[in-house]
């Protein structure tokens, strides 16, 4: 049987009654945006460091791809065993509101890792949302941007480019895109943002999109792959169109595939993701909530970008994504 112990703090969060816990015996379910994606399972690596840094349990419970009606069964059969807290990437910011409102309700405290619900904008009575505790993610807008400045130096500020991402309603890959194109907005009129293709995170399909764009506008400079499997899928496209020397392929995510392209010359840039250290915050947060402290209802990550000058650079190993 659990050991609770009274806390203000935990109470004047999570509302009146509510307990913090002893430090043992606590269980955190990472649930992620699906289980076989490389970013998702460095999260977990960065998780894991921290429940064993805490002496904690975190367990890892996911779909296999990323999507909401595959996601909220596993995040229904969560809530029903009851772990302490729920780390979650939610796949939609919209479609995972209700699904998350039911750990809520049940006294499960939520916070989101990498992606989030609503506006994002937790605990601040503002919209249906609002209920996480806390938001631990990389600068997805800053992000994006940082790819728009990657790109314009690498074609010289004039050409077409698009984005390839992976469907509306995901907000880290809505962001980037939101950025992107902010960014060239603002700064580099010279280049035009042909219309953004849709690959439902399928590598083999956002390669194809490349060939179609490519036979309808051959002059294309670049290619903006907004996440793991849309960097990866543009990547193969630009070879398989035999495209490497005219087009320009910056990437979002650092799995050692992009890595091994950017070594080859095929992708011009990366920018990593921290994905260990939104899991290891996550764990860092939640516990904190759990034994009584108050947490930020946000915490921001930071970002490496690889390219051919420092790909070699034995500094740069820790960045690129387990597998
Ligand atoms: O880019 C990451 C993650 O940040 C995004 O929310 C979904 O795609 C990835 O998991 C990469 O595949």
């Amino acid at each position: 049987m659990k050991t609770f112990i009274r806390s203000a703090l935990f109470a004047a969060a999570l509302g009146a009654g509510a307990t913090a816990q002893a430090q043992d015996d606590i269980t955190i379910t990472l649930v992620p945006g699906l289980t076989t994606d490389a970013f998702y399972i460095t999260m977990n690596r960065g998780a894991q460091a921290a429940a064993e840094a805490l002496g904690i349990t975190v367990d890892f419970q996911g779909a296999e791809e990323f999507d909401p009606v595959l996601q909220t069964p596993v995040l229904d059969a969560v809530i029903a065993r009851g772990p302490d807290a729920i780390l979650i990437a939610p796949t939609d910011s919209t479609q995972m509101i209700e699904p998350l409102r039911r750990a809520n309700d049940a006294g499960i405290p939520v916070i989101t890792v990498d992606t989030f619900i609503d506006d994002g904008r937790y605990q601040d009575g503002a919209g249906d949302g609002d209920f996480p505790l806390a938001y631990i993610a990389s600068d997805n807008v800053g992000g994006g941007r940082m790819a728009a400045r990657f790109m314009a130096e690498a074609i010289g500020g004039e050409g077409k480019v698009y984005v390839s991402n992976v469907r509306p309603g995901i907000s880290t890959t809505d962001q980037r895109e939101e950025g992107f194109k902010a960014e060239m907005a603002e700064n580099f009129p010279g280049i035009e943002v042909l219309e953004t293709q849709y690959n439902e995170n399928d590598a083999s399909l956002a390669a194809s999109q490349f060939q179609a764009v490519m036979a309808r506008h051959p002059d294309i400079s670049g290619v903006f792959g907004a996440n793991l499997f849309s960097a990866l899928g543009a990547g193969n496209g630009v070879e398989a169109a035999n495209a490497d020397d005219s087009v320009t392929v910056i990437a979002f995510d650092a799995p050692q595939g992009i890595v091994d392209n950017i070594s080859s010359g095929l992708i011009d840039a990366a920018i990593a993701q921290h994905p260990a250290e939104i899991g290891y915050y996550g764990v860092i947060t939640a516990y904190a909530a759990l034994t009584g402290q108050s947490v930020p209802t946000s915490i921001g990550t930071g970002f490496t970008v690889i390219n051919a000058d420092n790909v070699t650079d034995p500094d740069i190993a820790k960045f690129i994504y387990s597998e």
